[in-house]
């Protein structure tokens, strides 16, 4: 009332939501939107509609919805949320509920298959399979429509589970085929060392943020420049590359071999790194990547310069640790953990505090003494010595005799920490997302998942395996 006679008409969704000073947004709890993390809360949607709060310079108000189903109620609703952000592809059926903005992202809808089964690699494959979809989501549109034509195909969707526990069900045999998004078979496939794409069923699925098909166009307009911008200053590219690159950066055999070696060989050191970071004081699942990283947490690993162990302990500093045998998993651990936090500490204050643990990673390969000589021939270029980003790309100079020379330390394969570093952040964060309550039983804890609203009901007409009921 009072904005009503203060200006003479009302404020539109945009005015009300800086009025406010608060953006309200309705995601969902998943690996690929919004979960927390060691830093709190993460996720590929929640960064990027944190970017477009801060833009408006109003706070986020986060809520999570269950199913598709309430999300799409939600919206629009009085004191509810003005915005969903959830990997959304833009479904014709909802449109008379809600706008789509433009696109952020282009997906795929792919049928994903256990490795051990013969690839279905067309529609008439898939008859006879127990196929699993999410419900309300464009992937049962699709099956709905393929269906018409492939009329013997069965298949169930289930609003109790998130696409991430469709893959796991394919991963562990309990449904044959599921049906999700080619951007969350990127970011899973480093957790389920089964699962392959069958193959796609309909490219070029655009994501989109929705708004209630009420509101004013105010607030889309400003959606869709705040997107145009992030698409022209690299944030999307990113995002994209951060949450859904792992395949790109540790290839597809790498990727795989992650996912088999984290099932099979890290509940072997679990325990061992928990106790050893808690020890330490250093994050449990940084151990496990730096493990990674070294030795494929494999015990007897042996480089060709003669560093052994788990952790790739130098003899020297295996010795300064009081490690014993370096082939002592619980030894090499603890020895890794240890050093690792004695460089924390040795590490100059200056170095910005969210860069340290890279620096610090970059000593534990390279040694402290070329890290500071790396840092001065930063400084000498103009750049930043504390920030990890300008140290990185000055490293790889320790190996050329026109840089090394004019240093205290001399030659050094300066390039390899860079790769260190890199390789650790990337398994780091799948670890993190990996050891997430709402998906811990992925791959560390593997248990078979329990889905209650799995019932004949929720598949429509189709007659529902009993298999398929059976968890
Ligand atoms: C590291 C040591 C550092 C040492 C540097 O070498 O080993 N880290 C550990 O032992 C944990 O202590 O720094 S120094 O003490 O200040 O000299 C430099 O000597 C180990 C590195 C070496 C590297 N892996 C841990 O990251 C390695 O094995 N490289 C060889 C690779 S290859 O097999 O030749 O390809």
């Amino acid at each position: 009332m009072l904005m009503l006679s203060s200006c003479g008409k009302p404020p539109t969704t945009l005015e009300r939501i800086q009025e406010q000073g608060i953006l309200h947004v309705i995601t969902r709890n998943s690996p690929s939107t919004y979960f927390q993390d060691r830093n709190g809360e993460t996720g590929f949607e929640y960064e990027l509609i944190k970017h477009f709060a801060e833009q408006l310079g109003v706070e986020l108000k986060i809520e999570t919805a269950d199913n598709l189903d309430q999300l799409f109620n939600s919206l629009g609703t009085e004191d509810g949320p003005v915005l969903a952000a959830a990997g959304l592809v833009m479904n014709p059926e909802r449109l008379e509920n809600v706008r789509f903005s433009d696109s952020y992202l282009d997906v795929s809808s792919q049928f994903i298959y256990h490795q051990k089964h013969q690839r279905p690699k067309q529609a008439k494959h898939l008859v006879g399979k127990t196929i699993l979809a999410l419900k309300g989501s464009i992937h049962e549109n699709n099956l709905k429509t393929l269906k018409q034509t492939v009329p013997e195909l069965d298949y169930a969707v289930s609003d109790q589970v998130e696409s991430v526990d469709l893959l796991r069900m394919v991963d562990e045999q309990q449904i044959d085929l599921a049906l999700v998004n080619s951007n969350q078979v990127a970011m899973n496939q480093v957790y389920f060392p089964n699962i392959r794409v069958a193959f796609t069923l309909q490219a070029h699925h655009p994501l989109s943020w929705a708004i209630a098909s009420g509101a004013d166009v105010s607030l889309l307009n400003e959606i869709n420049r705040f997107l145009a911008n992030a698409k022209q200053s690299g944030l999307l590219q990113r995002l994209t590359e951060r949450y859904y690159g792992h395949v790109d950066i540790l290839g597809y055999v790498g990727a795989n071999a992650f996912a088999r070696h984290l099932q099979q060989r890290l509940p072997n050191y679990e325990a061992s790194f928990r106790s050893a970071a808690k020890e330490h004081n250093v994050d449990w699942r940084l151990l496990a990547a730096m493990g990674y990283q070294e030795s494929h947490w494999l015990p007897t690993a042996t480089s060709k310069t003669g560093v052994r162990g788990l952790m790739m302990l130098t003899l020297r500093t295996a010795q300064a640790m009081g490690v014993k045998n370096r082939l002592d998993p619980k030894q090499s651990i603890q020895g890794g953990a240890r050093y690792i936090a004695l460089l924390m500490s040795q590490l100059p204050e200056s170095i910005y505090p969210a860069d340290r643990i890279w620096f610090a990673l970059a000593a534990y390969n390279v040694g402290m003494g070329h890290l500071d000589d790396a840092r001065k021939l930063t400084l000498a270029e103009g750049l930043d010595p504390n920030k990890w980003l300008d140290v990185k790309t000055i490293l790889p100079r320790l190996a050329q005799k026109q840089w090394y020379s004019k240093t205290r330390y001399g030659y050094a394969r300066g390039g390899e920490p860079v790769n260190f570093v890199n390789n650790i952040r990337r398994y780091y964060d799948i670890l993190t997302w990996v050891t997430q309550p709402q998906i811990e039983g992925t791959s560390i804890s593997s248990g078979s998942i329990h889905i209650p609203g799995l019932a004949p009901n929720n598949a429509g007409s189709q007659p529902t395996d009993p298999e398929l009921l059976s968890e």
